[in-house]
């Protein structure tokens, strides 16, 4: 057995790379002038990289890899499951059995209305399913006139047309002409940033309230569905105030809309709870999942879908013309099914709610004393950190806005540590493997970067 490993210097790797390799979220040309970061190895939450250093993995790959790097019982499952049967579909009256078996699993994690579940291998291409599941439910429900979905702003949803067209991420809007018509874009529930002039509380009601604002102004007739992340993730971990999502489910009650409940980021245990609409007493008609369903060791995405929907999809008969070649792929089936029972079996859910969350959030939360943090913010295990210019002036922004997140982001990086930085917020979320021992190492080198940060923009005149 091989891998694709290290077998040429660094500098001959970033060459390569270089004249080859386009990235995706990246100024290529930029990169290629200084050269990429090269992994080689990872193990738990370590990563290791082409010169040997070892680096705290904070995101867990891209928010994924729940159960850490490098654990042989997955690679041992899906090498058992490509010699068994490798590839085949499930179209044409077929099905296998790591698919029946997980779609099984997953009815059983998810909350009690939801028994079924369209796969496919992506968060992305689970919300183009989503996209086509919403309208085709109302056309056959007889109301083909609900065909807007309501997204939010800096919401994310992936990269596909749907995907990005669902999300309110403007960058990604401004290339392509997107949204695709149908969609609809709320203001989100982010007050340190945008609602700081009052009470959270006070603050969250008021975007909840657009809501049903939207809905009245659009028309509850020409509307099919509301898509949100139970807390957003590449947004800057926007967890919102108490007050929001009860409202929205009063919104939504008194409406006959769709909920999708997006858990790309949430599921799997990363709030502490098996998904996010269970740490919010959500009830999603329609929850997209991926990334922790296979902790990043094989992609695999799908949609879990209520009874309700089911009965418009599914219960009056009909092909719904939608599906791909690898949904349900058997490697892919066979790779969520071993993570599944690691998750399981170590009661990782569990640990993040009772021990790993509230350690690291403890200790977290400690950063927000640093003279260049506004705020620090977590729940399970996923926090931010705000940089601020001034202590004295909280909710002012740098006038460069992202300079000094970039600058934090490689700051961490020299120092061992994967920090994301979204504008100037810092992010994290581990893997639900972190032990207490990395927590803390993790909270100190967070406290380095920050120290090192401050230190620059202070030398560099970013600072009151
Ligand atoms: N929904 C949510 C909530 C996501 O976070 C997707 C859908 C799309 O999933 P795929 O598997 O198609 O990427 C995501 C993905 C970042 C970052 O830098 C976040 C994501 C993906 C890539 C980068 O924060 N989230």
């Amino acid at each position: 057995m091989t891998a694709v490993s290290n077998t040429y210097p660094t500098a001959a790797l970033r060459e390569a790379d270089a004249a080859h390799h386009i990235h995706p979220f990246s100024d290529t040309k930029a990169l290629n002038e200084e050269g990429s970061r090269i992994i080689t190895h990872a193990q738990g939450v370590w990563l290791t990289d082409s010169d040997g250093n070892r680096i705290l993995d904070g995101m867990a790959g891209l928010w994924c890899v729940q159960v850490g790097h490098g654990r042989t019982e997955i690679a041992d499952a899906v090498h058992a499951q490509m010699s068994e049967l490798s590839y085949y579909n499930t179209f044409f009256k077929t099905t296998h059995p790591p698919a029946v078996a997980l779609a099984e699993r997953l009815a059983k994690l998810a909350p009690p209305h939801l028994n079924r579940v369209f796969f496919c291998s992506s968060g992305s291409e689970a919300n183009d399913t989503v996209f086509r599941m919403v309208r085709h439910y109302w056309d056959q429900m007889g109301k083909p006139d609900k065909k807007v979905i309501i997204g939010r702003w800096n919401g994310y949803h992936g990269s596909t047309l749907a995907g990005a067209s669902l999300g309110g991420m403007k960058a990604m809007h401004a290339q392509g002409g997107l949204p695709v018509p149908g969609v609809h874009h709320i203001d989100q529930p982010y007050w340190f940033g945008e609602g700081h002039d009052m009470s959270p509380e006070a603050f969250g009601l008021k975007m909840a309230r657009e809501l049903e604002r939207a809905i009245d102004e659009l028309g509850e007739d020409t509307v099919g569905a509301f898509i949100a992340e139970p807390v957003q993730g590449a947004g800057g971990v926007i967890i919102p105030p108490d007050s929001y999502w009860p409202e929205v489910k009063r919104i939504l009650n008194e409406r006959d809309i769709l909920f999708v409940a997006d858990e790309v980021i949430c599921g799997f245990g990363r709030l502490g709870e098996w998904f996010g609409s269970q740490f919010y007493g959500l009830e999603p008609d329609l929850m997209p999942i991926a990334k922790g369903l296979t902790s990043g060791y094989l992609p695999m995405g799908g949609v879990l879908v209520s009874d309700r929907v089911c009965e418009g999809l599914i219960g009056k008969g009909g092909d719904f013309n939608h599906g791909y070649t690898y949904s349900g792929h058997p490697a892919c089936a066979a790779a969520a099914l071993a993570n599944l029972d690691i998750i399981e079996s170590e009661g990782l859910v569990e640990r993040v709610k009772t021990d790993i969350g509230p350690y690291l959030q403890e200790r977290w939360l400690g950063l927000g004393d640093h003279p260049l943090v506004g705020e620090a913010r977590m729940t399970g295990l996923m926090g931010a950190l705000e940089l601020v210019p001034s202590k004295a002036d909280l909710h002012r922004p740098f006038k460069d806005a992202g300079v000094p997140g970039l600058l934090c982001r490689d700051i961490s990086f020299e120092k061992g540590m994967v920090m994301r930085a979204v504008r100037d917020s810092m992010i994290i979320s581990p893997p639900l493997v972190l032990t207490h021992e990395e927590a803390d190492h993790l909270v100190a080198t967070a406290l380095a970067t920050l120290d090192e940060t401050h230190r620059i923009l202070k030398r560099d005149g970013w600072l009151d």
